[in-house]
């Protein structure tokens, strides 16, 4: 395309929901508490995504538990939030901001996600994104590599919530594995796709010291960041693909610029999450990456992000 455009419209709907920019916290980054989500609401995100809630608060993994590296990040938190109660209290004041609000329900057994969503969803957030995918409680596999238990989950939670619903979804490395959810996603539907949690169970080590970064679970933990993004990008093309672009795609995992947003437009994605770039380079990010897509979509003369949206060609 060749049309210039002085300005490039950012912004996004998703599920019927106007985001003024398609750019936002992933969950999990500078999202636990009262002071943390406020600051995301004054600052240029385009949504407010809270960490994912379980039914009682928790202080999360012992520490250290995030790492930062050259490739990216490995974290091992282990759900630290504050519980959902307190979620359902803080919705209202965070809806002030005049941006969405995505509540991350998550669980440390099946029934605990219906329980959390039924509540959370009646404080009114925009939206809610369930985590099938936390790779770090010991001895609790990641639900969305458990195809028959995600569907059961999700059509629980679907009867108990009335605002868009979506899944934030571990990523697959095999297409039988994406065919195989995405018929779980046919039988039992939602209103987005969150792709991709962090990579599970990845072991960074420090050939200094000889050892481990984190203390949880013998150093395994998800690994987020630049090394992760040809992965997400492969979930978010695989899922637009067996869904005709019907479902819209938040594409998360590995964006520290404004073309790796790009590229995840491209690949699919309707918006973009940022995870370990938002905790490296705090709230100055979203300005950043925006102005970096802008120029990126002004340079190739596409009038809006929206436009961008799947139209990745192949050879
Ligand atoms: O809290 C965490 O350890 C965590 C969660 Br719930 C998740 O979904 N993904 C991640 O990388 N860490």
């Amino acid at each position: 395309m060749t049309l210039a455009h002085d300005t490039v419209d950012l912004s996004c709907t998703i599920a019927g929901v106007r985001f003024p920019l398609c750019l936002m916290n992933a969950s999990g980054a500078l999202c636990v508490t009262r002071e943390e989500l406020e600051a995301l609401g004054r600052s240029r995100t385009g949504a407010i995504v809270t960490k994912s809630m379980t039914l009682e608060a928790r202080t999360g993994n012992p520490e250290p538990r995030y790492y930062p590296f050259a490739g990216g990040s490995i974290n091992s938190m282990g759900l630290p939030n504050l519980g959902y109660r307190a979620y359902a209290e803080l919705i209202p004041a965070l809806k002030t901001f005049r941006k969405p609000v995505i509540a991350s329900v998550a669980g440390l057994c099946e029934d605990d996600f219906p329980e959390i969503a039924r509540t959370i969803a009646r404080a009114g957030p925009d939206l809610v994104e369930v985590n099938l995918s936390c790779p770090n409680i010991a001895g609790k596999p990641q639900i969305g590599y458990d195809f028959e238990a995600s569907e059961r989950l999700i059509r629980r939670v679907r009867a108990v919530v009335d605002c868009p619903l979506g899944v934030k979804l571990p990523p697959y490395f095999d297409p039988a594995h994406h065919a195989a959810m995405a018929e779980v996603l046919k039988r039992a539907p939602v209103d987005f796709l969150s792709l991709i949690n962090s990579v599970g169970n990845a072991l960074v080590i420090d050939p200094d010291r000889e050892s481990v970064v984190i203390k949880p679970k013998g150093g395994f933990g998800g690994l987020g960041g630049p090394g992760i993004k040809p992965v997400a990008l492969a979930n978010v093309r695989a899922f637009w693909k067996a869904f005709d672009g019907r479902i819209p795609i938040i594409g998360v995992g590995g964006v520290v610029s404004g073309t790796d947003a790009f590229e995840h437009l491209l690949a699919g994605a309707s918006a973009v999450q940022i995870g370990t770039a938002l905790v490296e380079e705090g709230l100055k990010v979203f300005d950043r990456i925006a102005g970096e897509l802008q120029a990126v979509l002004k340079k190739k003369g596409y009038p809006s992000a929206t436009a961008v949206v799947g139209r990745l060609k192949e050879l």
